[in-house]
């Protein structure tokens, strides 16, 4: 037997489309069968996720500023943090992906741009020092890893986390470049039954809030870039010139 020439062609067409799919990095976003929550934060109002979840978020206090891509959220590192309304437990494969901007002078030492208080965050020591974890049920995941540069620059900037429960890999990714790759934990991912899923803060204690602009923030049920080097990203957008006198 054999499949007409016309069959398997439209079959390498699917596949290599579903695989575009999985490889589209950087945004702005359309959901796919691996998103499991995706923030576009354009809206007015309280947030939504534009996966087939549909996850319910609320925001208490952040303002909506130019984004990245079209609106985003600014967190005021005191009070300010989006707040998602189911426990969200990251799968054993995962792929947590967002843009933030600090301008200078506003960076606030030690702050979580998101996560669920006690499983798992990603959080800026310093401006280029990153921390992640994720909680496991024999030996935690963790990260601290020196960026190749300082992020409180008034610059947009992609930060993914990817995160392999069952080869038990960390991948740090910053504006398309792998700058940690590393085995970390032991275990399962372990499951907690309180807590939501927060972004610009941990609600773990004070001091733990982000200060800056977060926006397209999307998580994946897959490591999305895992073992590249490099990353293609969208070129960020022109800056805007001065209108003619
Ligand atoms: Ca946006």
């Amino acid at each position: 037997m054999h499949l007409p020439t016309v069959t398997v062609a439209a079959c390498l067409i699917a596949l290599s489309a579903a695989a575009g799919l999985a490889d589209e990095l950087g945004g702005p976003y359309g959901p796919d069968e691996h998103t499991i929550l995706l923030m576009h934060f354009d809206e007015p109002g309280d947030p939504a996720d534009a996966s087939d979840r549909d996850v319910y978020a609320q925001n208490w206090g952040a303002e909506s500023v130019d984004g990245r891509f079209g609106r985003a959220l600014h967190f005021n590192g005191e009070t300010d943090v989006c707040v998602f309304s189911e426990d969200f437990t990251l799968p054993p494969r995962s792929t947590v992906e967002l843009w933030l901007r600090i301008e200078p002078g506003e960076f606030l030492p030690s702050r979580y741009l998101l996560g669920k208080p006690h499983e798992w965050g990603i959080a800026l020591g310093e401006p280029d020092l990153l921390y992640a974890g994720i909680g496991l049920d024999g030996e935690d995941a963790t990260i601290h890893t020196r960026l190749p540069q300082a992020l409180d620059d008034g610059h947009w900037h992609y930060l993914a986390s990817i995160y392999d429960a069952t080869s038990h890999e960390y991948w740090i990714y910053l504006d398309g470049r792998l700058v940690k790759h590393q085995q970390a934990g032991q275990g399962d991912i372990r499951r907690r039954k309180y807590g939501s899923l927060q972004i610009g803060d941990l609600e773990i204690g004070p001091g733990k809030e982000f200060r800056g602009a977060i926006d397209e923030v999307r998580i994946s049920d897959l490591c999305r870039a895992r073992g590249r080097e490099t990353l293609q990203l969208e070129p960020p957008p022109a800056p805007e010139s001065e209108p003619p006198r």
